[in-house]
């Protein structure tokens, strides 16, 4: 232990925060890695482009292609990442041999065993998303809310599936699978009949729930959006239907920070949905201007999130998964530094003297409670931050960056 964390100590003592508690709280936290920002949401179909409203950009060398290179890359971003990760798969990353390709309506377990290997060598669990977009069924941008039975048969046909699928991953790694519907269903212009596809997009999801599903294996989000490129004005999941489909069938609403208004705050939605809720779960990510996917940061949205998630609850109520994709920079040090952003929020939170503010907010003291908050602000965080990493076996300055750089030179430009 440095001298520095012994006074950083001392320091957050004095706000009433016990650092070590935070450090061990923050060490079995597990935050979701999502696959898809080592390939651009490519994914191993073959997928000639990424459509459903999302786009990558940039072309940075080194981009995975295939499951090789890309848990291998994953690997090594795991390997810089401080603390307990899961994995968050996509349908469209199912493996393939010459014997048993399957189009996306009839997936199978088998078709994602390597995963299953790779969860096991990190010891961790496995988050699952059916994909609804870059295939030739999404038809005039819809899947689920289509009026074209065929389209919304194939797209319910593909939901089942993933529910399978979701859980082989926790009967096979013990863990419990989130299993993440998210459908870019929309309208580029003004629609003229909103209500019918929000009909389709419910019933179709109530067919898929009906095929059942193990309760103790997995459970199933629905992550709403406002708009997407190319479906700026109607967004069939929109925030109100997701959760109000959520709470009517039991599911878990999740939140992705980039998929509101600018204005909008996600931090202060997390206590509504944790009063009416067990369990939430949130896409942490960066919106800039139109883009939803930026790498996330440690700035301040970051930290109301993070401060929000532990003043509201639990930490076992929430999934915390990452969702951005960066082609234009290095792909494994957008994985680890976003990652990183969202774990020193996360500790930023734990440190932050909560129950004090709270005290202070109920006794109306809010000349204090301003000072405090600007206060902590300047508090020895980085010593705390460095301790966390130590604990956690990590790096905690910029050397992981000289790993990535290496790889960078001996693996990523000989691709
Ligand atoms: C898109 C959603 C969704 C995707 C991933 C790839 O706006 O955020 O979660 O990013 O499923
Ligand atoms: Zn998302």
């Amino acid at each position: 232990m440095s001298t520095e964390y012994e006074s950083a100590k001392k320091a957050y003592k004095a706000f009433g925060t016990d650092t070590d508690l935070a450090i061990e709280k923050l060490l079995g936290v597990p935050v979701s890695l999502h696959c898809w920002q080592g390939d651009d949401v490519r994914g191993f179909e073959g997928a000639a482009s990424l459509d459903g409203g999302i786009q990558t950009t940039g072309n940075y060398p080194g981009a995975a292609k295939g499951p090789v290179q890309l848990m291998q890359d994953l690997d090594k971003a795991i390997s810089l990442i401080p603390g307990k990760v899961r994995i968050n798969v996509h349908a469209c990353y199912s493996v393939f041999n010459e014997n048993n390709r399957a189009d996306r309506d009839s997936l199978k377990p088998e078709h994602f065993a390597p995963w299953v290997e790779f969860a096991k060598a990190h010891n961790c669990g496995i988050d699952f998303n059916p994909t609804y977009f870059s295939h030739p069924m999404v038809k005039d941008g819809l899947t689920l809310s289509s009026p074209d039975e065929n389209v919304r048969n194939f797209w319910i046909r593909h939901g089942i599936c993933c529910l399978r699928i979701g859980e082989y991953f926790a009967r096979e790694t013990g863990s419990k699978c989130l299993i993440n519907f998210w459908m870019p269903d929309g309208c580029k212009d003004t629609p003229a009949d909103r209500y019918s596809c929000r009909a389709r997009m419910a019933d179709s999801l109530d067919m898929i729930l009906a095929a059942g599903y193990d309760k103790n294996l997995v459970c199933i989000s629905l992550e709403s959006k406002v708009f997407g490129i190319g479906v700026e004005s109607y967004t069939v999941g929109s925030a109100e239907f997701c959760t109000s489909f959520a709470a009517t069938r039991g599911l878990v609403p999740l939140m992705d920070n980039g998929h509101y208004h600018p204005t909008e705050s996600v931090a202060d939605k997390i206590s509504s949905f944790m009063l009416f809720n067990p369990e939430i779960a949130l896409h942490v990510t960066r919106g800039v201007r139109w883009d939803s996917d930026h790498v996330v940061r440690f700035d301040d949205e970051i930290r109301e999130i993070a401060l929000e998630i532990v003043r509201c609850g639990d930490l076992d109520r929430y999934h915390l998964a990452l969702d951005y994709f960066d082609a234009s920079i290095n792909r494994i040090a957008a994985w680890v530094s976003g990652t990183r952003s969202f774990l020193k929020a996360l500790l930023y939170a734990e440190l932050w003297p909560n129950e004090k503010g709270a005290m202070l907010q109920e006794n109306a003291e809010f000349s204090e409670l301003l000072v405090l908050s600007e206060e902590i602000k300047t508090a020895p965080f980085a010593a705390v931050w460095q301790e966390y990493c130590r604990r956690a076996g990590s790096a905690a300055g910029m050397e992981w960056l000289d790993e990535v750089k290496k790889y960078e030179k001996e693996v990523l430009l000989k691709r």
